[in-house]
């Protein structure tokens, strides 16, 4: 408890050496070989973290890297980093443990709304390797049905017509790589680092559609020069609150603007595919593979699946937190057996064990020191859905596996649109680019959930034509608006 906390900055780093952990680098001398763009919690308490240990690692190459935020809020981001040279606390949370460390890596940001020439040079400069991405599920502009590119997307139209100012991640991204065409210099990497199934192949797919459009030999230059590895990242990083902050200056004397909180797991699987290089990543256990699929899917299916399958059940029964909702065993054995439903179709890896990786997650879920935000893992479902639950229950459904489980979880999303407020009245805080939509077609019809299933940007082609599918959803809708949350999910273990 210090009685003075410090504002964290360059100058002042040097005074908190005795309290936490802080760079052991000279990081006016680090090169921007790496460009992040969409700056958040995630990618501060993983990729940035795992520079951070890098650079502190003796004969480590100085490689570091320079925030970039495209979105208009990004700003908030910019204003606090800014204001501390880059620097962040970050708090590493366990039962047993609270650990914090400053994070060093990132010494510049840039936000391309006001600096659209700046971000696109920054990109071009000989310096930069990789320009990686963590921009959300639903940030890659695709139908998720379907997976086409949303030309149509109005961030696509502008970049399109307004060609020498583009806006979003895609045409900034496009116009940088054009400019090092056009100078005969090597290409950078593009990795993705979002939750998406093959998030390279994804990134290499729409900046192609994208470039398609804009100028053909770009894209043909892309297409041979890109690498675009597909990538598979854990740490489970709850939102920033207010007693984060005021926590990190009680506790460690601190005044951070904008701290991280995350737990002591961590992962990251990437293929070894880089157009121009990469930090020597393996030697902090990054596991470098020729195939990151397996990886993928199971993270996606075990985790994110779980996530899903304890968000809207847990948010319509008034729980705040997810170690809330593991700490009451009706729900607990509830996300065990959904794990169990899930297993048939998650792939096998040598030298993973699937019980000890489920084991792991459970105990992840429960750490009741990060508080994790029931409203945090229910935001943005309509991205989240096809990506994490709505592939497991159309593979299982084809292997003639049960699906029960799996449909109630659609049918709390859908009910929680349809009711809006807990089970105690209160309102639901629901964070969703299509909410409005979503809300009227859960309304359509009452209890029927035909008319949410019937868009098929979300649920594609098959699902809502599957009448087995569909009436367990509609069961499991009716179940709970009859008997509650609790002994809906008692019934289905
Ligand atoms: C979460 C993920 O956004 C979500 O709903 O499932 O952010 C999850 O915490 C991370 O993928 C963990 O690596």
């Amino acid at each position: 408890m210090s009685s003075h906390p410090i504002k964290l900055s360059n100058t002042s780093v040097a005074e908190l050496r005795d309290k936490v952990v802080t760079p052991a680098y000279d990081r006016g001398a680090l090169e921007h070989h790496t460009v992040h763009i969409g700056v958040g919690g995630f990618h501060r308490a993983h990729q940035a973290v795992y520079l951070d240990d890098l650079l502190a690692m003796p004969d480590a190459e100085r490689w570091g890297e320079c925030g970039m935020g495209v979105l208009s809020s990004d700003d908030r981001m910019r204003d606090a980093l800014l204001g501390q040279d880059c620097l962040y606390t970050l708090v590493e949370r366990s039962g047993e443990a609270q650990r914090a460390r400053i994070i060093g890596s990132m010494t510049a940001f840039i936000y391309a709304p006001d600096a659209r020439e700046t971000a696109i040079e920054k990109m071009a400069d000989a310096a930069t390797r990789i320009v990686s991405l963590t921009i959300t599920e639903g940030g890659y502009f695709l139908d998720e049905g379907s997976g086409r590119f949303l030309a149509e997307h109005p961030a696509i139209q502008h970049d399109l017509e307004q060609r020498s100012e583009p806006a979003s991640w895609l045409g900034l991204v496009a116009a940088a790589l054009d400019r090092r065409r056009q100078r005969g210099m090597p290409a950078f990497t593009v990795m993705s680092c979002d939750n998406l199934q093959g998030n390279g192949d994804v990134t290499r797919k729409v900046l192609l559609a994208f470039t398609e459009m804009l100028d053909p030999g770009l894209q043909a230059w892309i297409g041979e020069h890109v690498a675009f590895p597909n990538s598979m990242v854990d740490r489970i990083t709850p939102a920033t609150t207010a007693a984060d902050l005021a926590f990190v200056a009680e506790r460690f004397g601190i005044v951070d603007a904008w701290p991280v909180v995350t737990e002591p797991f961590r992962q990251w699987v990437v293929e070894d595919h880089f157009s121009s290089g990469r930090p020597a990543w393996e030697r902090l256990g990054v596991e470098l593979v020729g195939d990151v699929a397996p990886y993928e899917i199971m993270k996606m299916r075990l985790l994110n699946g779980s996530h899903l399958a304890m968000a809207y059940l847990g948010a319509l029964h008034g729980f705040a937190y997810v170690h809330d909702i593991m700490g009451d065993p009706v729900f607990r054995s509830f996300i065990e057996r959904f794990m169990e439903q899930v297993t048939p179709i998650v792939p096998k890896i040598p030298g993973t064990s699937l019980p000890e990786y489920k084991r792991t997650l459970i105990e992840r879920f429960a750490n009741p020191t990060i508080n994790d935000q029931v409203t945090r893992i229910c935001s943005e479902g309509s991205a989240k859905m096809p990506k994490w639950l709505l592939p497991s229950i159309q593979d299982l459904r084809n292997e003639g596996g049960a699906t029960d489980l799996l449909s109630l979880v659609v049918a709390a999303w859908i009910f929680y649109f349809y009711r809006g407020v807990d089970e105690a009245g209160r309102p639901l805080e629901i964070v969703d680019a299509r909410a409005a939509e979503l809300t009227s077609a859960a309304r359509a019809e009452g209890l029927d959930p035909r008319p949410m299933l019937a868009i098929r940007s979300i649920f594609g082609e098959n699902l809502p034509t599957d009448a087995a599918f569909v009436s367990a959803v509609e069961m499991a809708m009716r179940k709970l608006a009859a008997d509650g949350v609790r002994s809906t999910v008692s019934c289905y273990l």
